[in-house]
């Protein structure tokens, strides 16, 4: 049994769908991302940043969302979420779930908390720009990267789709985000990735918002 901190339009949901696919008993234990909102005390005593996703089982906790990502494919062969380890595409995974985490993330920060980069509140439009313009440079690298292949690997549907899909969900254009029709691939895998059933149950609000 997992139990997951978990608060909607985070990567907290990123990893819900993963333990949707493997198919996995899991508890959402409610917090918040709000600046200035409280968080557990448990999930502070794992993730003094007071980020989410967390993830517990057993004794055992561990936070950072690409981390758990490769931790539930790896514990879960099963589920056929990541390549084993010997497996050509293995490089290719593990490449583009850190760029993801350490690039594409870093520039939605940017974006969405420019305070953590700016020295003063005069310095955050800068931040915010050049976390937008940021967006375009590694999501662009990622669509020329999927070019004609199905999934980002190739054939086969894994873990990095689904993030891939779960970063997409961020994508604003009244931040001056990319609007997604200029990354066709990415809006390709997105758009087939949102058709699962893991991803209609967990992103159903957002879904339902994309109607409205
Ligand atoms: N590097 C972390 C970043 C996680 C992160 O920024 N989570 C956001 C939600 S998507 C959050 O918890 N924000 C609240 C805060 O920064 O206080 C990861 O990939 O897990």
């Amino acid at each position: 049994m997992y139990k997951l901190f978990y608060a909607s339009e985070s990567a907290s949901m990123g990893v819900r769908v993963l333990l949707e696919e493997i198919g996995a008993d899991y508890e959402l234990l409610e917090t918040s991302v709000e600046a200035g909102a409280p968080r557990p005390a448990a999930q502070l005593a794992i993730n003094p940043n007071g980020w989410v996703p967390v993830l517990m089982w057993e004794d055992r906790a561990m936070y950072e969302c690409v981390a758990i990502t490769i931790f539930l494919g790896d514990c879960h062969p099963e589920a056929g979420l990541a390549p084993a380890v010997d497996a050509v595409e293995r490089g290719v995974y593990l490449q583009t779930l850190v760029y993801f985490s350490s690039s594409v993330q870093n520039a939605f920060q940017l974006s969405y908390y420019p305070d953590r980069f700016a020295d003063d509140p005069e310095g955050e439009p800068g931040a915010q720009r050049r976390g937008a313009r940021r967006l375009r440079e590694t999501l662009g690298v990622i669509d020329a990267q999927i070019g004609a292949n199905r999934w980002v690997l190739g054939d086969k549907f894994t873990a990095v789709d689904i993030y891939l899909f779960m970063l997409t969900t961020w994508l604003q254009t009244d931040r001056g985000h990319p609007p997604l029709h200029t990354l066709p691939n990415v809006a390709r895998i997105s758009a087939a990735v949102q058709a699962r059933p893991s991803v209609q149950l967990v992103y159903a609000n957002w879904i339902a918002g994309l109607d409205g």
